[in-house]
């Protein structure tokens, strides 16, 4: 079957999106509030989301898109599943926010211990960033010692220590790093290649480390699968060196596994971080670990963290309902469904001829235009962004909303079913064929 050329499409209308965009690039830096929203790794405007429901956004024009973005990963459900509004609506008529303790915050916390055991004890935060960088601080405080190993590309949200070779938005913007992180603080986060662990063990072994901190499966970078042995000679190298583990699972938990990157990988980080999907779409994050550790935290240890929304209540009833309708049949069911989007992907490009790896993880896919295995952020940087930027634009014409940059990954939710999948596969094929051709 010869592929499809990819026929022209007519340019969507979007000037409604873009008079709100031009507002908008008066009141917030690059017209977002969050660098990656604003297409700079793939050109044009943005987007602007006006609804969601289920697999599909519409923009502020009312253009249709089949959504692979979700909201960068907490929509495991979908755009505004049932169980989520209606959770919420019960629970902002009794109150947004107490600033007191709370039975939902205890129940969001048991149901993550539930599939994470290794999670004894958490802390909720509003923020991926919160809660890693709050692990760095506890780390430290543990250990008595200031040196964390991180990984080129990898993503830990945008706390000093962390905006040293980092992925998304770092990585997207091509940006050295960041200015304004006193070099005296960005000295103590060192770096290697992912998947590189006689890298990690070199430094490992020459200077004391408070943690090896990870994406167990990377989606920063695009999206990079660990080598085999890769997370257990972590475990291993911190196990002789005294180093914590650190699992950041903002993006990875409850999409690569039904019960994380330790079920996956079999492996037991000492802290982990949370996010996304724990929040169904609200502002929620969370840190945690074994009570012992855990206990360091103030107000039971010495080490200070707060926040004045955190556990807020709605948050916490948006994650319990998501957590609630993602049971392990659910997970299993999303898991099969984007494994067939994925050799999907690769019959296409096989069919166009174009040079092209992809991937999955449970929920959480990613591909790049190269052949070969990616195993870390230089093998990503070596695929042909160009080519992305015009699948990119060529597959938005279509209705199918990607990531805007090459170095982001890719999700999917229980509300993508079979005949969205078949629609995506076949707007693709389009896509590809247009970006082969040069067109978008
Ligand atoms: P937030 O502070 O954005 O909630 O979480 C930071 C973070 C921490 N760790 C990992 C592994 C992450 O992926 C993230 C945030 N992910 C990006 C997408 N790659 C969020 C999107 C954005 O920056 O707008």
């Amino acid at each position: 079957m010869t592929a499809p050329t990819g026929g022209a499409v007519p340019p969507l209308d979007t000037r409604r999106s873009q008079a709100i965009m031009a507002r908008s690039r008066q009141r917030f830096p690059g017209g977002v509030n969050s660098p990656v929203r604003a297409f700079r790794g793939v050109g044009g405007d943005p987007v602007v989301a006006a609804r969601g429901k289920g697999a599909t956004v519409w923009d502020a024009d009312g253009n249709a898109y089949l959504d692979y973005v979700l909201s960068w990963g907490p929509l495991v459900l979908g755009h505004a599943p049932d169980v989520v509004l209606e959770a919420l609506a019960v629970a902002m008529r009794d109150g947004t926010s107490f600033g007191m303790p709370t039975e939902r915050e205890v129940e969001l916390a048991d149901r993550i211990a539930e599939r994470m055991p290794h999670l004894e004890m958490v802390r909720f935060t509003s923020s991926g960033t919160e809660a890693a960088m709050t692990i760095a601080r506890l780390a430290r405080a543990v250990t008595g010692r200031e040196h964390i190993l991180k990984f080129e590309g990898c993503y830990h949200g945008h706390a000093d220590a962390f905006l040293v070779r980092a992925g998304s938005g770092v990585a997207t913007l091509g940006l050295p790093d960041s200015p304004g992180v006193p070099d005296a603080l960005a000295r103590l986060t060192l770096t290697c290649p992912y998947n590189d662990l006689e890298a990690a063990a070199a430094v490992a072994r020459s200077v004391p480390l408070a943690a090896i901190m990870l994406e167990p499966v990377v989606g920063n970078s695009g999206f990079i699968e660990p080598a085999p042995g890769f997370i257990a000679g972590l475990r291993a190298l911190c196990d002789e060196t005294g180093a914590l583990l650190v699992f950041d699972e903002v993006m990875t938990g409850f999409r690569i596994a039904y019960g994380g990157a330790r079920e996956r990988f079999g492996v037991t980080p000492d802290l982990t971080a949370l996010g996304k999907v724990i929040g169904g779409g609200l502002p929620v994050a969370a840190y945690g670990g074994a009570r012992a550790i855990m206990e360091q935290v103030a107000p039971a240890g010495p080490m200070y963290q707060a926040g004045t929304l955190s556990g807020n209540p709605l948050a916490m009833a948006a994650g319990l309902a998501t957590l609630g309708a993602l049971t392990r049949e659910v997970h299993d069911g999303i898991t099969a469904r984007t494994g067939r989007l994925v050799q999907g992907l690769r019959d296409i490009a096989a069919r166009h001829g174009v040079p092209f790896t992809a991937g999955h993880a449970g929920s959480m896919w990613g591909f790049f235009f190269r052949d070969g295995e990616v195993r870390s952020y230089d093998d990503a940087k070596q695929s042909d962004v160009a080519q992305f930027k015009r699948f990119f634009h060529a597959a938005l014409r279509r209705g199918v909303s990607l990531a805007p940059s090459a170095f982001e990954a890719a999700f999917m939710s229980a509300a993508h079913g079979d005949a969205e999948i078949d629609a995506t596969l076949e707007r693709l094929d389009g896509a590809l064929g247009a970006a082969v051709a040069g067109r978008d």
